[in-house]
């Protein structure tokens, strides 16, 4: 079966799934938050990872109905821990951009947050660079539609694209999540070391807050807490892990 109709019947099987990866505040280690990531569970293949079918999904615009699904899911998934007690916990969920200028985001994500009673404030979207890039004035009234509503944006992978610090200025982003490549040789390598220090003192004094993606080594950790980095995620935090583990996780951090 072609991988594009493999996916059809995924979605109406429900066969996809989220994990969660916990976002620590760097200073107290507390828990802040999680990355909702989608993984398929395909009969034959077992766990297929996002990287080998959301481009797919992307071309085909099954993206869309994928999208919805994932932001669906995590609203459930939150209102399910707020239900036990265990919320407020922030969730960021992955937006493509094919998806992000879809006209029926502003709408669903009323409905959603709606049905599952989610406080916006507890929902972000990570969109990529690219989507503030396009650096037209439709990106720009979609990103303040949505902030209307009280849903934030964290901007995901940040450094790799081509956005300016005048796009971070212009549009409504709340943070900027430093991609995982920077900080993986860090803080040995003295020019990844300078650049995540500038991308620190940028995204403070633009009053945003910043994550590091892919923290993975105490002398990481250590440098970007000396830095001022306000948030960290990586696999020396936590890995991303179904609801049931992250739960015991958030009862354990609480
Ligand atoms: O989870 P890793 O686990 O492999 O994720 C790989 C990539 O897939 C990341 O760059 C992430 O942004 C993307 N991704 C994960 N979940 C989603 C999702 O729900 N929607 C979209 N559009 N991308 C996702
Ligand atoms: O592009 P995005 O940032 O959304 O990608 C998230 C991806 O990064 C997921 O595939 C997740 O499994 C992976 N990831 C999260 N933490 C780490 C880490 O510390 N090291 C590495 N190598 N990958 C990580
Ligand atoms: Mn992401
Ligand atoms: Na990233």
């Amino acid at each position: 079966m072609r991988i594009e109709t493999e996916l059809r019947v995924a979605l109406a099987q429900d066969a996809f799934v989220l994990e969660y990866q916990p976002i620590v505040d760097a200073d107290s280690g507390e828990l802040v938050g999680a990355e909702a990531l989608i993984r398929w569970l395909h009969p034959q293949r077992g766990m297929v990872a996002p990287g080998a079918f959301i481009p797919v999904a992307e071309d085909s615009g099954l993206i869309v109905p994928i999208g919805a699904w994932v932001l669906r899911e995590a609203s459930r998934q939150w209102h399910e821990w707020d239900m036990r007690g265990l919320a407020p916990l922030r969730l960021t969920v992955n937006v493509s951009g094919v998806q992000f200028r879809d006209a029926g985001l502003p709408a669903l994500l009323a409905s959603v947050l709606d049905e599952y009673r989610v406080d916006s404030g507890c929902l972000m979207l990570e969109i990529c660079e690219s989507v503030m890039v396009d650096g037209n004035s439709a990106a720009e009234a979609r990103m303040r539609e949505i902030k209307d509503q009280g849903v934030g944006y964290a901007i995901d992978d940040f450094g790799t694209g081509f956005s300016s610090l005048s796009c971070l200025k212009r549009f409504p982003v709340d943070i900027v999540k430093i991609d995982r490549s920077f900080i993986h040789d860090c803080p040995q390598d003295r020019s990844d070391a300078h650049l995540v220090e500038a991308i620190i003192a940028m995204t403070h004094s633009l009053g945003l807050k910043v994550v590091a993606e892919g923290v993975e080594t105490e002398a990481q950790l250590a440098f970007l807490r000396a830095l001022g980095c306000d948030y960290l995620q990586g696999f020396l935090i936590g890995k991303p892990q179904r609801a049931g583990e992250f739960e015991a996780l958030m009862r354990r951090r609480r």
